[in-house]
């Protein structure tokens, strides 16, 4: 079966300059200047295998708008949304946040970026597509409403989601955030909001520091509405699989969601440098597969995927190209050359430690 699955993309989204740094470190004696671990590499890359996979053109292409200042101001503060706006014109530019470097015109990049996933949703719930990836930049899912945090300037999937409730009148919305590192902002902006549950997997205590604990459940009338799973640095394929399995999708199934966002890094990718995970292209098309599955019984496949981290160029290409074909239904002609290398990993298979955790992710599903 094909379905018809929408994608944002805006060659201005690689103008967003992170500048000279030396991978997550701004650069300078003692370390050698080079280029910022988020830069347009992999995001340029994934877009062009697309291409050259002939699967782009098979693609309904959705145009991004930006986003309002209305639309922004539901999730971030005015005080930090005008900081942002004052840096932007600087010549140089300025920060989100604590090392959340931008150049000069990133404040109305970002509000493009935010307003692609919107227009996602805006195409899925109007029925333009069944599904659809927004390969937006800069990510969102670290920024916080008052500041941004780890190269999140605005909360893309965030907005959108407070637009679908808000604006478009769902009743609920689900957030599964596969990047490497913690959604830790999609948790704090829906904290105690029953209406959005949010999940997130990652690796335990990578970034940021401190934060992500499976004890972390929500509060308020959002208590329970809020999971976390931590796996183990090493995790691999079967350890994902088995989240899923587990714990996402009988959440899913006991939440109904109406919709479905993606927050999606592929820094949980074997060799990503900042992350110590082992999925691989094959790995995510399962995943998406069993999102498909669970997103067809109960919102009528209708899911969103907003791109955030993903830093190993050669190999982000491919884990996103098997998103998208596993999304459209469309298999391409290309064969991922990084299987062997990554599905013969030792350590793919599910581990104790990794089951354990799992199983403390598990009795949160009581609460739902
Ligand atoms: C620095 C620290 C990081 C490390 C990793 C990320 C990943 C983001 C991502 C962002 C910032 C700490 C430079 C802690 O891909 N999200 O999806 N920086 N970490 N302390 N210091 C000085
Ligand atoms: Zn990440």
């Amino acid at each position: 079966m094909t379905r018809k699955t929408g994608f944002v993309w805006h060659e201005i989204y690689m103008w967003h300059d992170t500048g000279t740094h030396a991978g997550v470190l701004p650069a300078g004696n003692p370390i050698q200047p080079g280029t910022h671990a988020e830069n347009p590499e992999t995001k340029r890359r994934f877009k062009n295998l697309l291409e050259v996979s002939g699967l782009y053109e098979q693609l309904t292409q959705i145009a991004p708008r930006p986003a309002t200042d209305e639309e922004i101001l539901r999730v971030h503060t005015p005080e930090y949304i005008e900081r942002l706006k004052a840096e932007s014109a600087f010549p140089r530019g300025g920060d989100g946040g604590m090392l959340t470097p931008f150049g000069p015109g990133s404040y109305e990049i970002a509000v493009l970026s935010a307003g692609g996933v919107i227009a996602a949703v805006d195409a899925v719930l109007d029925g333009k597509v069944d599904n659809a990836y927004a390969l937006v930049r800069p990510p969102g899912h670290h920024a916080e409403p008052d500041m941004g945090m780890g190269f999140c300037l605005l909360a893309n999937a965030s907005i959108a989601g407070r637009h679908a409730l808000d604006v478009r009148g769902l009743d609920r919305i689900a957030y599964v955030d596969w990047d490497v590192h913690h959604g830790n902002g999609t948790q704090k902006i829906f904290w105690e909001d029953p209406q959005a549950l949010t999940i997130s997997i990652h690796q335990d205590r990578n970034f940021p520091p401190d934060s992500g604990y499976v004890t972390d459940i929500g509060g308020g009338a959002g208590e329970g509405y809020n999971i976390n799973v931590p796996l183990p640095a090493g995790s691999g394929v079967g350890s994902y699989e088995a989240t899923f399995d587990r714990v996402v999708l009988p959440a899913l199934r006991a939440f109904k969601p109406d919709l479905i966002f993606v927050p999606s890094g592929f820094d949980a990718g074997g060799h990503d440098p900042l992350g110590r995970m082992m999925m691989h292209g094959e790995g995510y098309r399962s995943l998406t597969n069993k999102l498909l599955g669970v997103a067809e019984e109960l919102c009528d496949g209708r899911i969103v995927m907003s791109h955030e981290g993903g830093y190993n160029a050669p190999t982000v290409p491919f884990f996103g190209l098997a998103v998208m074909e596993a999304l459209s239904g469309i298999k391409t002609e290309v064969e991922d050359p990084f299987m062997p290398l990554f599905s013969g990993m030792g350590g793919q298979e599910l581990q104790p430690h990794q089951d354990q955790l799992i199983n403390e992710a598990e009795k949160l599903l009581a609460r739902l």
